[in-house]
């Protein structure tokens, strides 16, 4: 059940407390991961403050070169990478980074043969086409162990979701907003500019079982498989709303917290479809799952695909329960003709 925080009854707990306190919960815990989740912390204090000054200095729009993906670099794609990788990669027991804006991973330090460190992979600017109108954006991150057993350290990166230690976002909307998960729940933190921290308002975040909204771009309705254009018409039918802000983050986090189904279904032009699962997907998913909600790619679990490669992309349905259920229905084979 959700614990809304009393601003006034509530000790105030901020999220570097928060993470202390979950470190007491496990004595025998390095610390390791309180450090990288202090980096991450910091790095979204710092983009924060840079999202909101960019018009007034002057780092909107593109560099006018693209990324791996072959999408066009804004300047605050290649600030919010920078200050991610200069915080992560001098923190102690980070083996590996991985961003969507570098083409393969960077090894900060070699296998030690020990499985201690982490992998970091992170999208640090998500929906950053938005920025010049003042839109949400966001910076997601799933933070893995290091896997010993890789044959080469960068190769840690290509685990399942399920092997997630944390994961989280940061939307740089009217407010900034972390939410994040350690595998116990979900926790919801707000930026207090004031003070310059980030301070506990949910606990234990619960997505709501249902919710009459869809959000997917249905401007590619014309190439989506049949089973998304059935569900469609059934929700039209059925009174739901649609809501799409075309920035990840912004779409999961009203998911999260009004219900609903987000959907980025498989299309002519990305046939898989158009979001990387190691560190959009993945992260996402696991917040879903353990605010209670249902994450899939459209044949089964999107936290149990085991990755091949860095950047690979999956189709994405992920939300409240009996909405994802209710997609799941569409996308069901028919029966053949005659079938028992
Ligand atoms: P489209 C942003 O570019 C992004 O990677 C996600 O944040 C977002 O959900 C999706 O792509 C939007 O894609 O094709 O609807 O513009």
């Amino acid at each position: 059940m959700t614990q809304a925080v009393d601003p006034v009854s509530d000790d105030i707990v901020t999220l570097q407390t928060h993470v202390l306190q979950e470190k007491r919960r496990h004595p025998d815990a390095s610390g390791t991961l309180s450090w990288i989740l202090s980096a991450l912390s910091i790095s979204a204090k710092i983009i924060a403050a840079q999202l909101r000054r960019a018009r007034l200095e002057n780092v909107l729009g593109a560099v006018g070169t693209e990324n791996v993906q072959g999408e066009e670099q804004q300047k605050l794609d290649v600030i919010a990478n920078t200050v991610l990788m200069r915080a992560l990669g001098s923190r102690e027991g980070v083996m590996v980074l991985a961003s969507e804006e570098a083409e393969e991973p960077v090894v900060i330090t070699e296998n030690r043969g020990d499985d201690r460190g982490y992998c970091v992979l992170f999208d640090p600017l998500d929906g950053s086409s938005n920025l010049d109108v003042a839109g949400g954006v966001g910076t997601i991150f799933s933070i893995l162990r290091h896997d010993r057993r890789s044959s080469r350290t960068e190769d840690s990166v290509l685990q399942p979701g399920d092997r997630q230690v944390a994961a989280g976002y940061v939307l740089y909307g009217s407010s900034t907003v972390l939410v994040l998960t350690t595998g116990e729940g979900v926790d919801m933190f707000v930026l207090d500019t004031s003070i310059g921290a980030f301070i506990r308002v949910e606990r234990g975040l619960r997505i709501p079982e249902s919710g009459r909204c869809y959000s997917l771009n249905e401007g590619n309705r014309r190439s989506f498989p049949a089973g998304y254009c059935a569900y469609l018409d059934w929700a039209q039918g059925n009174g739901y709303s649609s809501r799409y802000v075309g920035a990840m983050v912004a779409d999961v986090h009203r998911t999260l917290l009004k219900g609903g189904v987000f959907m980025y279904p498989p299309t002519e032009k990305a046939p898989s479809g158009k979001l990387r699962l190691l560190y959009e997907a993945n992260p996402m998913a696991m917040l879903i799952e353990q605010a209670g909600g249902q994450a899939t790619d459209g044949q089964g679990r999107i936290l149990e695909i085991q990755p091949t490669a860095l950047h690979q992309r999956t189709p994405v349905i992920l939300g409240s329960p009996a909405e994802v259920a209710r997609v799941s229905e569409f996308l069901m084979p028919a029966p053949e003709a005659g079938a028992a």
